[in-house]
């Protein structure tokens, strides 16, 4: 039998609150459908951060449960569990699909283990959606615990109840102390109080299913097989690798034997910096080529004359492959810049105001500039 091991979709991600990137997403979801079909996946498992906010717009709605449906046109199980981006809530809603559907969400973590289980011919998987502090402690009758000891507790009780199946799966959102992070992980959930010690993670487990890093990875030195699948595109520009992977998993003669299949990328997100006396053109229009969003770390001097026309260049030749424009102001000597390029600073100014403006600068403006113009290249000639 095969499964299929996803997470962080993080639908609805916007970059710098003006790039959807659910196109991003459809991509990604639809190479996902492609190995459901093609290896004959019975069950997919997507763990956490299905959504990257907790009032998920309609679209990102739409285009989640479009997947969902599509995935159990196919015959297919599908089980979610909620991220640390997941609304509880809001994930409660989805359960009821279960009644439709071959699809199983599971909001929040339960006092009642049963619940936190799915059962399906040899196999069973055990849910663990993102612990969130607060609900720990409900659940716990020992208030004083703390976060991590709790979560060993929990995954022990988990691991219990799937005994005694040929195949044993654990399916969680959490952060190993193992793990290398991706760094567009939520900065808070990083914190070294809430890192889960793999060695934590109960044997019993044949695999394990994480969701929370966005960084493809087996974690090592535990005697499951513990991964984190990684997100299926790149969220943000701190994800500097573009392979981004699904996980295939085969249970046969009682081993489960993990393939991870390379997601090819809608776009692909590439920072670029640019250095004073770079040759703009030269930098960027081969990142034009290809299927891009870039972000450009502009390294400017301070009061460059020519930076507005730089960035209007800049802006020209990658157009809506800009995602963002970082400006970097370096120092420099002022006054011996001015003579090496040799410019009509006031020419120059004029100009600047009637872009800002659309007017010509007020006469004493004008005359309060060259005075101090004047000023700094008696000085700069005094030096
Ligand atoms: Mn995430």
């Amino acid at each position: 039998m095969r499964l299929l091991h996803i997470s962080d979709l993080h639908a609805g991600k916007r970059l710098y609150d003006k790039i959807n990137r659910n196109q991003d997403l459809i991509y990604a979801l639809e190479q996902v459908k492609n190995i459901c079909k093609e290896e004959k996946v019975e069950i997919l498992l997507i763990a956490g951060d299905i959504f990257d906010k907790r009032n998920p717009d309609f679209e990102s709605q739409e285009i989640i449960l479009e997947f969902l449906t599509e995935i159990n046109s196919f015959g297919m199980h599908t089980l979610l569990i909620a991220g640390n981006h997941d609304s509880y809530d809001f994930m409660r809603i989805y359960k009821n699909l279960r009644r439709l559907a071959n699809i199983h969400v599971f909001d929040r973590p339960k006092r009642d283990i049963r619940e936190a289980i799915f059962e399906y011919k040899d196999v069973r998987i055990a849910c663990l959606p993102y612990p969130d502090e607060r609900v720990l402690t409900g659940l716990e009758e020992n208030k004083e615990r703390n976060y991590v000891e709790s979560i060993a507790r929990y995954m022990k009780a988990l691991a219990k109840e799937v005994e005694g199946a040929e195949y044993k799966i654990l399916m969680a959102h959490l952060m190993l102390d193992k793990a290398q992070i991706a760094g567009s992980e939520l900065y808070s959930s990083l914190l070294p109080k809430y890192a889960i010690r793999a060695d934590s993670i109960p044997e019993t487990f044949d695999y394990v299913a994480l969701g929370h890093i966005h960084k493809h990875q087996r974690i090592e030195e535990t005697v499951p097989k513990v991964y984190y699948s990684g997100s299926p595109y790149q969220i943000d520009f701190s994800e500097k690798n573009p392979k981004k992977f699904a996980n295939l998993l085969s249970l046969e003669n009682g081993i489960v034997k993990v393939m991870p299949m390379e997601l090819p990328l809608k776009r692909k997100l590439v920072e670029v910096e640019l250095k004073d006396g770079d040759h703009i053109e030269k930098v960027l229009e081969p990142l034009v080529q290809d299927n891009v969003l870039v972000k450009v770390w502009f390294k400017v001097r301070m009061g460059d004359p020519l930076y507005n026309l730089k960035k209007e260049r800049i802006e020209k030749i990658l157009g809506d492959k800009l995602a963002k424009l970082e400006v970097e102001p370096i120092e420099t000597k002022t006054s011996v810049d001015v003579n090496e390029e040799n410019l009509d600073l006031i020419d120059y100014y004029v100009k600047f105001y009637d872009n800002e403006y659309g007017s010509k600068p007020p006469e004493d403006l004008k005359r309060l500039l060259q005075e101090l113009l004047d000023r700094v290249a008696h000085e700069a000639n005094k030096a």
